[in-house]
C-alpha cells in the first residue's frame, strides 16, 4: 500500500571518490524530474560537490548538502593508499547521521528513502532506525557485485582449493569464466582486513536487505548474472547504460570540449583512431606511461590520451612535437561523445565500469589494462564473455606490445570480429533504453521503490 508521495523526502548519500557521485547525482536529476513533488536531499562532501557542481542547473526539488570527510583537524596524510577513503569511511556513519537530521529540520519532513551508493552498508541499521527504505546503488557491473556478494562463499572455496588463482568462479551462476585472480584485491588475496575490504565484505552481507538494489548497466549484457542477482535482491534493476540516456556522463552533466577534440576528431577516418584513458584514479606508472608513448608513435596510429596534467612531464622528450600531427595530449575529454563518434576504432583503457560501460554504449572495442578493484573483472568480461577486446600482451604496456594489440584491434580479423560482436551489443544498450525497453521499465520501477511511502 503505498501514500501519495507529496510527503516524500529521500535522502541521496554519495560515495565521493572515483566515479560514484557523478552517475548518482545523474539518476537523482531524473527522478526528480520524474516525481517534482518529492524532495531529493543530496549528501556529500563539499570538495566531491564542487566538482558535481560547477554551473549546473538543479531541479528546484533537489537541495545539496556537505557532509563531513573525516578527515580530523591537523592530520597529516602518511601516504597509505585508500587513506582518504578510510578515514571517510570510518567516519560516514555519523557524518550522515548528522547531516540528515539538520536537513530534516530545514525541510520539516522525516526521511522517507535512504538513497545510498551501495559501499554504505550501515544504511540498512540507519533506514530501519529512521523507518525509511534502503535503495542502494553499485556503481560497478554486474560480475564484481556478484564476487561481494558471494565473498564467503569464494574465500572459502580458495581454502579448499590452497589458494589456486587460476581455479574460475564455475559454483556462482553467471562466473564460470572468472578466475580467482580476476577478483578485487581484499576478496581472497591482499589485505583482508582492511577497512575497504571489510566494507566491501559486509556490504555483500547487507545488500539482500535492500528493498531495492540498481546497476548503470542493462539485463542483456548477461542474462545469466542478471537472473541470479535477481533471485538474490529483493529488486534488482538494470537502469543503464546511463550514457546513452541523456547528454549526460557518469561523470559530467554537460560534456564539455575544453581542448577541441571533438573538432579534432571529426577529421579523421573511420575506426582508425585510438582513445586512451585511465580513469580518474589511477595513472600508469612512469615505464608504462613511456611505453604507451613509444608505442602509440611507432605505430603511426592517430590517438587522442586523456592524461592527467602533472603526469605530462613524464612523456618521452620531444613525444609532443614529434606526433603533432598524429595526435593530441589533453588533461580532459569529452569521452561519452567521443566512443560514440565513427572515428574512434579502438579504446586502450583501465576497464573502470564507467568506460566499459560507455564503450559498449559507442560500439568501440577495447585494449585492457586493468590495474585495481573491480578492473580486472571488467577485463575479463569484454574478452572472454562478451569478445570485444583483448588484455594487453604481459598484463603491462610495453612499446611492442601495444603496438602489437592496436595492429591486431585496428587491422587484423581479430578485431574485425570484436568491432561487430561490441556493434551487437551497442544495438541490446539501445534496444534497453528505448521505449519499453528493460531499463525504461525498471527505471519505473526505480521510481515507484524510493518516492513511495510504504504502509
Ligand atoms: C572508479 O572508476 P574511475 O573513475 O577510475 O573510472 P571509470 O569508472 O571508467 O569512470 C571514469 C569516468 O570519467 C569520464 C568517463 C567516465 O564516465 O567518461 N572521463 C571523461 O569524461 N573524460 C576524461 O578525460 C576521463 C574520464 C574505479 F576505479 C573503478 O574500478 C570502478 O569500476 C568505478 C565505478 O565504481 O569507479
Ligand atoms: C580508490 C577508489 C576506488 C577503489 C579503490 C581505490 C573506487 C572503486 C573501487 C572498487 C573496488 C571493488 C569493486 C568495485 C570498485 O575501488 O572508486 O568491486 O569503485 O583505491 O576510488
Amino acid at each position: 500500500i503505498c501514500k501519495p508521495t507529496k510527503d516524500s523526502h529521500v535522502a541521496i548519500l554519495a560515495f565521493p571518490f572515483g566515479t560514484h557521485a557523478a552517475p548518482l547525482l545523474s539518476i537523482t536529476r531524473r527522478l526528480a524530474t520524474a516525481s517534482p513533488t518529492t524532495l531529493f536531499s543530496f549528501f556529500n562532501t563539499s570538495q566531491s560537490n564542487s566538482s558535481l557542481f560547477p554551473s549546473s542547473d538543479l531541479p528546484s526539488n533537489i537541495r545539496v548538502h556537505d557532509v563531513a570527510d573525516g578527515v580530523p583537524e591537523g592530520y597529516v596524510f602518511s601516504g597509505r593508499p585508500q587513506e582518504a577513503i578510510e578515514l571517510f569511511l570510518v567516519a560516514a556513519p555519523e557524518s550522515f547521521r548528522k547531516a540528515i537530521s539538520s536537513a530534516e529540520n530545514d525541510a520539516g519532513k522525516k526521511v522517507t528513502c535512504l538513497l545510498t551508493d551501495a559501499f554504505f552498508w550501515f544504511a540498512s541499521d540507519m533506514a530501519a532506525e529512521m523507518k525509511a527504505t534502503w535503495v542502494a546503488f553499485w556503481t560497478a557491473g554486474p560480475n564484481s557485485l556478484s564476487v561481494h556478494l558471494y565473498t564467503d562463499l569464494i574465500r572459502q572455496s580458495a581454502r579448499e582449493k590452497d589458494g589456486c588463482m587460476e581455479e574460475t568462479l564455475g559454483f556462482i551462476s553467471g562466473m564460470e569464466k572468472v578466475r580467482v585472480k580476476d577478483t578485487p584485491e581484499g576478496v581472497v588475496f591482499g589485505n583482508l582486513d582492511s577497512v575497504f575490504s571489510d566494507t566491501l565484505h559486509r556490504m555483500g552481507l547487507a545488500l539482500p536487505r535492500a528493498n531495492a538494489v540498481f546497476i548503470n548497466s542493462f539485463e542483456e549484457i548477461d542474462n545469466t548474472l542478471t537472473n541470479n542477482l535477481k533471485s538474490e535482491f529483493k529488486l534488482y534493476l538494470n537502469i543503464g547504460p546511463l550514457a546513452l540516456l541523456s547528454s549526460t556522463s557518469a561523470s559530467q552533466s554537460v560534456q564539455e570540449d575544453p581542448h577541441g577534440c571533438l573538432a579534432w576528431i571529426k577529421k579523421q577516418r573511420t575506426a582508425s583512431v585510438a582513445y586512451v584513458s585511465f580513469g580518474s584514479v589511477m595513472t600508469p606508472p612512469p615505464g608504462e606511461l613511456v611505453a604507451i608513448a613509444e608505442g602509440l608513435e611507432s605505430s603511426k596510429v592517430p590517438f587522442i590520451w586523456s592524461l592527467k596534467e602533472k603526469s605530462m612531464v613524464q612523456l618521452p622528450k620531444g613525444f609532443l612535437e614529434r606526433t603533432r600531427e598524429q595526435g593530441i595530449v589533453v588533461p580532459w575529454v569529452p569521452q561519452v561523445e567521443l566512443l560514440k563518434h565513427e572515428a574512434t576504432g579502438v579504446f586502450v583503457t583501465h576497464c573502470g565500469w564507467n568506460s566499459v560501460l560507455e564503450s559498449v554504449s559507442g560500439g568501440v572495442p577495447m585494449i585492457c589494462r586493468p590495474f585495481f578493484g573491480d578492473q580486472r573483472l571488467n577485463g575479463r568480461a569484454v574478452e572472454v564473455v562478451w569478445e570485444i577486446g583483448m588484455t594487453i600482451i604481459d598484463g603491462v604496456f610495453t612499446k611492442d606490445g601495444l603496438e602489437k594489440c592496436l595492429d591486431k584491434v585496428l587491422v587484423q580479423d581479430d578485431g574485425k570480429k570484436m568491432k561487430s560482436n561490441a556493434k551487437k551489443l551497442r544495438e541490446q544498450a539501445h534496444q534497453a533504453v528505448s521505449v519499453n525497453g528493460s531499463s525504461v521499465e525498471n527505471f519505473k520501477v526505480l521510481l515507484d521503490a524510493v518516492v513511495n511511502i510504504l504502509n
